[in-house]
């Protein structure tokens, strides 16, 4: 299996996403194999990475700082062993070394691969961010970004802070699901199949599925506040962490240039109107968004050189109001 997102590519050169494995979860029911508790559960991110971005957004408005701890790793990849090649996600060996990248506080490991290790001894997938841990039974709970913010959203609120905010309620749920769809292929998972791409077609398909599926939202975003409507949802964070990302990195990096997302009027104030729902700033590091990803694929930039712009500001007034009025 692949140990790397960069080995992920079809015999068409085009980038395929693997399945994530640990898909265990967090339940409300005490009976539960992994119940709820305060402290016993530690995220581990990369502030870099969207996917583990996500989590860590949820983390933060829903209120669970108190019950549930995180921990980033630094944002270039590695060596993660001395026996093999492989790259990956490492700690950093003090907290002053790298703002933002810590030691591992709950397992002194080295690498995001060494707890894959500690949970499984013939694990065969990819060492990815974000993991959710249980200190417990010293295991992954779960590596799956999308599951990550369900439990987050529904199964703490007993010892959430923002316990009212519901990101995923009821009668929005299969708008929320049908947005997801075509957002994750278009755009989420559609700049990654941009910039991994190793042919010109694969390429070009994924190019036009992305501006197909951004210009959509922008339509979306002239009617109304939010993706789904008045109130900010699921789908919401999930299109925000690729946004955020865009002009800075993807625009470059990932060939996504076509369109920039400040030429989209709507998806530019919208991206800040996210950006400053309170706690959201505190989950972007573009420092280390940046440093990660021209500093860690050689095969898309080979020298790792961080080109400086565009340094936008994403906590200048936006125009989003308009539509709460
Ligand atoms: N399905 C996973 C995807 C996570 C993912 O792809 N994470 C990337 C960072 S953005 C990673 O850790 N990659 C490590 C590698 O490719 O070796 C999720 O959404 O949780």
């Amino acid at each position: 299996m692949a140990r790397s997102a960069l080995d992920e590519m079809s015999a068409t050169g085009a980038f395929e996403r693997t399945a994530s494995t640990f898909r265990n979860i967090i339940s409300r029911d005490p009976g539960s194999r992994f119940p709820v508790e305060s402290g016993r559960y530690h995220l581990y991110i990369s502030y870099a990475c969207p996917w583990a971005s996500r989590c860590l957004a949820y983390l933060k408005i829903k209120g669970l700082d108190q019950a549930i701890d995180f921990t980033s790793v630094k944002p270039i990849w590695e060596r993660t062993k001395d026996i093999d090649e492989h790259m990956g996600w490492v700690f950093a060996s003090s907290s002053t070394k790298e703002p933002g990248a810590d030691p591992d506080p709950v397992n002194g490991a080295k690498s995001i691969r060494e707890l894959y290790e500690l949970a499984s001894t013939n694990y065969s997938g990819k060492y990815t961010v974000p993991v959710l841990w249980d200190k417990k039974l010293k295991t992954v709970v779960n590596n799956e970004s999308s599951e990550i913010i369900r439990m987050f959203n529904s199964e703490f609120n007993d010892i959430a802070g923002n316990a009212a905010l519901d990101l995923y309620p009821s009668h929005l749920q299969s708008q929320i699901n049908e947005t997801n769809d075509w957002i994750y292929n278009g755009i989420n998972n559609g700049v990654y199949r941009c910039g991994f791409a190793k042919k010109q077609k694969p390429y070009e398909e994924a190019v036009q599925e992305l501006y197909e599926a951004l210009d959509k939202c922008e339509e979306i975003l002239s009617k109304q506040r939010y993706l789904c409507g008045d109130q900010v949802t699921e789908a919401d964070i999930r299109l925000f962490v690729t946004l955020i990302r865009f002009d800075e990195v993807y625009a470059v990096h990932f060939k996504c240039n076509k369109k920039l997302l400040r030429e989209y009027p709507n998806l530019f104030n919208y991206t800040k109107d996210i950006f400053q729902i309170p706690g959201m700033s505190s989950t972007v590091n573009m420092e280390h968004i940046k440093k990660h990803y021209y500093g860690s694929h050689p095969t898309i930039n080979p020298f790792g050189i961080i080109p400086q712009g565009p340094n936008i500001d994403y906590s200048s007034p936006h125009d989003r109001e308009k539509f709460s009025k």
